[in-house]
Order: C-alpha cells, then structure tokens, then sequence
C-alpha cells in the first residue's frame, strides 16, 4: 500500500506525450506551471520524492535544497552539464540519464550540417523559394568527401560520426583528455594541432567547466580559411564572440551550428552572417530518438521506485 510517488517536473518536456505518461503513473507537478515557483516550493517542497527535468533545463542546487524528501532526478538528455551533480549526490540523491539512444541521430545532424554549410542545402533551397534560379546562379559549394574530420570529444556520439565518415572516404582524427580506449584512429594531444590538420572540425565533447571556451581564438585561427566548425555539443564549448569574430573576418569557412550560449536565444551577429546554418538544438529531435529517449525517462523512474535504483545513472553519482 505505497502511496503513488509525488513527482516534480521542472519544466516543459521535449515529447508532450511524456508528460501524459508520467501523470498516468505518477503525481506530477510542473515547476514552470506555478504563478510563484519559490513559494510553490517552500509551500510543497517537501512532498516530492522524484525529480523529472531535461538536459536544456537543468535542475539547480536551489532547487534541490527545497527538496528535503528528494531520492531520485531522471533527466531527459545525455548531457548532465545543467544538473547540480555536486548537490545531489551529497544528499545521496540518485541521477538517471537517457545516454546511447540519441548518438545515431547526433551524429546524423552533425553530418547534415557539414553538408549544409558546404554545398548550401537551407541556402539553396531559399535561393529557389524566392524565385532566384530563372536569374541567378547559385554560388558553387565545398567538397565534402574525402577531406579531413576532426573530432573534438571521442565519446558515443564522436564514435557514430567516425563511423559514418568512412562512406564520405574522409580521413578522421580526434582530440580528447586521454586517448580513447580501442580507438584506432589518430590521436591528437593538442586540440589546436587537431584544428591545424582537419576541414571540418565536429565537436561531440560534454559541456560543462571542464571544457568551457576550449574552441576559442587560437583553435578558430588554427582551424584557418579553409576550415569549418560544427558544434552538436554546447554552445559554452566555444568562444561565442571569437567565433562570430572569425566567421565575420572569414578567418575560418564557415560553421554549422545546434547549439549557443543563451538558448534560445541566437545573437543578431550570429544571424546576420551567410556562412552559417544555425538549427535550433535539434540534433536528437526525431520521433524515434526522443521516443528512445523518453522510455529511458520513465524506465529510470520505475527501476528507482520498484528496486532502489535508476536504471541508467550518470557517471559518480552512485556510490560503489
Ligand atoms: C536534448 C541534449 O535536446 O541530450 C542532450 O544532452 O542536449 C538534447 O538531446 C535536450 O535534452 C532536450 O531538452
């Protein structure tokens, strides 16, 4: 006779069905619903025991100090750079993730957007909507085949981009802390010799301090004219106003970009240049993947609340 667990969803989810499923099997609140959030947590703070929020949205360790009952956050996402991990785990509290599903999808978008900056898909596709192709000649593209890729970050989602590089014949090359085990491509210790070396430069690396401002002047400079940079990541990996700097200056081609430094909000500077194409952090946004990534939201809750433990944790957060 245990009572349905008291569940608060931080904000709105990815997938609208998630949000039916879960008030199907749980008591949901959402945060983001309130009129007056702080006091909603200090009236109710204390009848939740679960936690349902995103990698976009985060949860804060505010928010986890108004939740002197909370035993388990399950997170929509693979990135953990917006959750408080610190907070949680010294409350002991356990942190499910959703990482594997969304890497072919990732890896999917990093190729389209390598794609599109080169020979100019969104660009194109505008040029004949407005009636330009009876007048105009639409400015040649870049060659993608068998030029050089290096990877910033050779995780799950670094290793499916590799993978698909090999119908492009282009040569491969990645930068990360350490090698990566079982890895046979090249190493590159300094990301600035990896840029040097490579056409497209795709970062897959997690978010978060420890690589903050990593793609700055220095790597845009090294990745040169010729270069362009992708970035399915986040947007705090790169220097945002030296990136815009090199884009405006064509110290590098171009750039293919999915995520920013203020979602959603894109700068002005960003938007004025013709040598980007910007999507709006969609690269795991198709029906399968987030589907995927959904039943691992709901499979992290159930394990907790049938067996004492998330199903898929992030890294540190479980003692043992
Ligand atoms: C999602 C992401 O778009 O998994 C991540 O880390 O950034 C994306 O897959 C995000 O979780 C949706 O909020």
């Amino acid at each position: 006779t245990h009572a349905t667990p008291r569940i608060l969803q931080i904000g709105r989810l990815p997938l609208p069905t998630l949000e039916t499923e879960l008030a199907a099997r749980y008591s949901v609140a959402c945060l983001a619903d309130q009129a007056d959030p702080q006091g909603f947590l200090a009236a109710h703070g204390a009848e939740f025991s679960g936690v349902v929020t995103t990698a976009s949205i985060g949860l804060t360790g505010e928010v986890i100090a108004a939740l002197p009952h909370l035993q388990v956050i399950s997170s929509f996402g693979v990135g953990f750079d917006a959750l408080d991990i610190g907070a949680a785990t010294a409350r002991g509290v356990q942190v499910g993730y959703t990482p594997g599903v969304l890497n072919d999808c990732v890896a999917d978008m990093a190729f389209a957007l390598m794609l599109d900056v080169s020979r100019g898909i969104a660009a194109s596709d505008r040029f004949v909507r407005q009636g330009q192709w009876p007048q105009a000649r639409f400015a040649l593209g870049t060659r993608v085949s068998g030029k050089r890729l290096g990877i910033v970050g050779m995780g799950r989602i670094g290793q499916a981009v590799a993978e698909r590089a090999s119908g492009f014949r282009m040569e491969v090359g990645y930068h990360n802390r350490r090698p990566a085990e079982g890895c046979a491509l090249p190493y590159f210790e300094s990301l600035t010799a990896l840029a040097q070396w490579a056409d497209y430069l795709v970062l897959t690396v997690a978010g978060g301090a420890g690589t903050r401002h990593l793609v700055n002047r220095d790597v845009l400079d090294a990745l040169g004219p010729q270069g362009y940079l992708i970035n399915v990541a986040r947007g705090s990996v790169v220097d945002e106003a030296a990136l815009v700097d090199a884009l405006a200056e064509r110290r590098i081609a171009g750039a293919g970009l999915d995520v920013f430094d203020n979602e959603p909000h894109v700068p002005a500077a960003l938007m004025a240049l013709d040598n980007v194409v910007l999507t709006p952090h969609t690269a795991s946004a198709t029906h399968e993947t987030r589907r995927a990534m959904a039943d691992l939201v709901l499979e992290n809750l159930h394990a907790f609340y049938t067996s004492g433990a998330v199903r898929v944790s992030v890294p540190g957060t479980v003692a043992g």
